[in-house]
């Protein structure tokens, strides 16, 4: 019995099959598509109706393969969306969140509405492209489509509706809004109703696993398919990873690597004090109501963007000629913070991660080696200051990281990871959210009580590596000069 998730990245997305062969867990990817943003006049923005073309074509593979899918389900990266008007119909394109359109309008709203009433209400992190913020925005900007809407959709609960005609809003996803209040266990009205949005654009909240309606009639007769169940996974990308982590005990820290590296660990309740405010932490909505307890690291994004700087200069150089020539790069010649505001915007990183030495006093990184070794150290040194915020913020110890994502195929970046935290560190699976999103669909459909048997069973099913810890004095001398070099408080 095969099930279909589809799990959609900054930069690619893909879907796949799942299905269980005695208590293993096989994956069969289908269809793997580009996600390229366009940029029109000075709006990024996603291309969503392409992104929708590309979920049909991946219903057309499945039907070749002659598969008939049990259920599906959609996840994506999270905080984006999509305004309908009354008549149900789409208004405009959902913009991107590295779009500048919120720049600055973080920092304003706080004059008027408080960083700790949001926070104490939220429990979310600061991030200058959260929904709120996006919201505010196009508020500020006098968009059109503020007097046209008449329903907020994220960006997998709008695939949905045009899958199925009907509309929820998925709970993981919703938390990354910073609208809602996991308190209360709803959207948080006073805040929406403060920062002057209409609740009734927000419909219900409806939990991971959700029967979410089928496929159109219309979109069957097209591609000659059968019906097919949707299910809501839990369809913010993060909580998908977080889902197939494959621990075995309840403690457990993990880093989900990507375009994004996310660091933290789960918690029963939502940890809202002046520690977590004051470290930016966050607690984001997870599989059975459980909460990710972490903090968004930049991640693979600034290397990615290199990359594809070098592209334009006619330098195609592959991820694994540039692990490698960041392993011959002389070592600790220079770190960056990689969540300086500096790098979160697309565009010329060579020059802003020189910038950054220039403005710190070091030696400036030249080649792409130098350049690539600069990012991937100050990563693993980073890695290691927030897994000790992790534990001092909720009170554990933990023995080992859990790296799951795409990320880890840098091996490079996992052994250093181990180096520089000093602990194991376990890799695997790399399939990660697409993983979680088949765990939450055979939870949905009783075939996993729970996600600790789900998690027992990816354990099963994927490989994991295990990095020991190596070189570690120079590591420890290499994380002071980061530190002070970072700014980075106790
Ligand atoms: C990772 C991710 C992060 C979120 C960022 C923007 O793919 O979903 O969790 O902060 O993308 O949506």
């Amino acid at each position: 019995m095969n099930i279909l998730a589809y799990d959609l990245g900054a930069s690619s997305g893909r879907a796949l099959l799942g299905r269980l062969t005695g208590s293993r867990i096989e994956v069969e990817e289908v269809h793997r598509f580009a996600n390229d943003p366009v940029k029109v006049g000075e709006r990024l923005q996603w291309d969503i109706l392409r992104l929708y073309h590309e979920i049909k074509q991946g219903l057309l593979k499945t039907k070749h393969l002659g598969v008939q899918p049990q259920s599906l389900a959609i996840d994506s990266w999270a905080v984006d969306f999509g305004l309908l008007g009354r008549d149900g119909e789409l208004l405009g394109n959902p913009y991107h969140y590295r779009d500048w359109h919120t720049h600055g309008v973080m920092e304003s709203m706080f004059q008027s509405v408080p960083k700790e009433y949001i926070f104490e209400r939220t429990g979310i992190q600061f991030l200058t492209f959260n929904t709120i913020y996006q919201l505010a925005a196009m508020k500020q900007a006098g968009s059109p489509l503020m007097r046209e809407a008449d329903r907020f959709l994220m960006i997998p609960d709008l695939l949905r509706y045009f899958l199925t005609g009907e509309m929820l809003n998925e709970f993981t996803n919703v938390t990354s809004t910073q609208l809602y209040n996991p308190l209360s266990g709803d959207w948080d009205w006073e805040l929406i109703n403060r920062i002057g949005i209409p609740g009734s654009w927000f419909g219900r909240v409806a939990d991971p696993g959700t029967e979410a309606g089928r496929i159109r009639s219309s979109i069957m007769t097209d591609l000659g398919i059968e019906a097919i169940p949707v299910l809501t996974a839990a369809e913010h990308d993060t909580a998908s990873a977080v889902a197939a982590v494959p621990a075995l005990e309840r403690s457990f820290a993990y880093l989900s690597c990507g375009t994004w590296s996310l660091m933290g660990t789960e918690v029963d309740r939502p940890v809202i004090n002046e520690e977590t405010l004051r470290f930016n932490f966050t607690n984001e909505g997870g599989v059975g109501r459980s909460f990710r307890l972490l903090k968004n690291i930049m991640g693979l994004w600034i290397i990615q963007e290199l990359k594809r700087e070098w592209e334009r200069e006619g330098l195609a150089y592959s991820f694994t000629e540039i692990v490698q020539l960041a392993e011959q790069a002389p070592a600790f010649a220079a770190f960056i913070d990689p969540d300086d505001e500096l790098f979160l915007h697309a565009g010329d990183m060579r020059s802003r991660i020189r910038q950054y030495c220039r403005s710190t006093g070091q030696s400036l990184p030249d080649g792409p080696g130098e350049l690539a070794r600069c990012i991937f150290e100050s990563l693993a040194l980073k890695y290691r200051y927030v897994l000790e915020l992790t534990e001092k913020l909720s009170n554990q110890r933990f023995n080992g990281l859990h790296m799951v994502g795409g990320g880890i195929q840098n091996t490079l970046l996992c052994q250093w990871t181990a180096d520089s935290i000093g602990k194991p560190v376990w890799a695997g699976p790399a399939e990660g959210s697409a993983v979680g999103n088949l765990a939450v669909q055979w939870i949905a459909q009783g075939v996993f009580s729970d996600i600790w048997e789900a998690r027992k069973v990816i354990r099963e099913s994927f490989p994991v590596v295990t990095y020991e810890p190596s070189g570690r004095e120079a590591w420890e001398e290499a994380y002071g000069c980061f530190r002070q070099i970072a700014g980075l408080a106790d």
